[in-house]
């Protein structure tokens, strides 16, 4: 009887530890900040990568990072209003995001502004952007973080190169282009010689397989990640973009963090940025042989050509009217 109780008793008490420790485990899940962040690209994407491999775990101490991939939790553009409304904390968003919203960001959305990652790095670095970063802060309640690279940004065309040979804005004319649904993407598109259709990423790939647009424009590692070489035959090597996402997340979750957590944000995002970086310009300059092989023409067109429509587009847009005084010297001054 004294064993049986005894027994029962330390069972009883084993039980109820092992009820208090998964309670603690809960407890600290559900006391962890929550993290979403939602993005229209898929999983292997290399900014997807760099966040899973990198940001994820930096922050697991106190965060539960939890992002969605593919569109799958906010549509394509809709993610920084999820933020602002408090239904989302993270998203890698874009200066043509932004634009929507303060036209001024579409200095970054310019094409033939910024030359390469690390001018990109510069500049999100620089005192220029404090205006910029401190007006979504206050405005949208939403913090950028970090800068990551998406890559030159190529037109990549269904016509074989032996119907339509691109070398100057004008062999563009009435290419249904697909671009990105906002005006500053379309205006890009504008600029290239093409008609831009408006389009969800992840729409893209049907439509170029069933011919709904002619083409699209996204830098060769999302062309692969994304497929898209398997549904045209060729690209053109315009380089019309150094595209760029920033890792933004909500101002109201960050400020209610201790200085020692935001430091660790902070940090992940950075880290996470610069791994993205460097797997990116990898795959960047691998990928023109594997297009090749998989049958695509891969080529360049008169660069010159392009580079002066488009800028000067651009310098006769409204666009450039929204732009502050200045501030595309000290972008220019950061550069090569
Ligand atoms: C695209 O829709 O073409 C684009 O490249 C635009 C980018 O700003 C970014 O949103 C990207 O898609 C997605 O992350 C998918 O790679």
């Amino acid at each position: 009887m004294t064993l049986k109780f005894a027994r029962r008793s330390v069972l009883t008490t084993a039980a109820a530890v092992v009820f208090a420790g998964s309670m603690t485990t809960v407890a600290l899940a559900q006391d962890k900040i929550q993290l979403r962040l939602s993005a229209p690209s898929s999983e292997t994407d290399q900014r997807a990568v760099a966040l899973i491999e990198k940001f994820g775990p930096a922050v697991s101490d106190f965060a539960s990072f939890e992002p969605s991939w593919n569109a799958t939790l906010f549509a394509q553009g809709t993610e920084l209003e999820a933020i602002a409304r408090g239904n989302l904390e993270m998203s890698i968003t874009s200066a043509q995001e932004l634009a929507v919203f303060f036209p001024e960001f579409s200095i970054f959305t310019a094409g033939y502004v910024h030359q390469d990652a690390a001018h990109q790095v510069a500049v999100f670095n620089d005192a220029l952007m404090d205006p910029f970063k401190k007006k979504v802060e206050d405005e949208l309640g939403v913090k950028l973080l970090s800068v990551m690279y998406l890559g030159r940004r190529q037109v990549n065309l269904r016509q074989s190169k032996a119907d339509l040979t691109v070398m100057t804005p004008a062999d563009l004319a009435g290419v249904n282009l697909r671009m990105p649904g906002t005006d500053a993407w379309q205006f890009l598109g504008k600029a290239l010689g093409a008609s831009p259709t408006p389009m969800a990423f992840t729409e893209v790939y049907t439509a170029l397989q069933t011919g709904a647009v002619d083409g699209q424009d996204n830098p060769l590692p999302t062309v692969v990640d994304a497929k898209f070489y398997e549904v045209t035959k060729q690209i053109v090597l315009t380089s019309h973009l150094v595209d760029l996402n920033y890792i933004a997340i909500s101002k109201k979750v960050f400020d209610a963090m201790t200085p020692e957590q935001q430091a660790a944000v902070q940090a992940a995002a950075d880290d996470a940025a610069e791994f993205g970086r460097q797997n990116q310009l990898k795959k960047e300059a691998d990928l023109v042989s594997f297009l090749e092989e998989k049958g695509l023409d891969v080529y360049e067109p008169d660069l010159a050509a392009f580079r002066n429509q488009v800028q000067s587009m651009y310098l006769e847009s409204e666009f450039a009217a929204s732009w502050p005084e200045g501030v595309l010297e000290k972008i220019n001054a950061l550069g090569n």
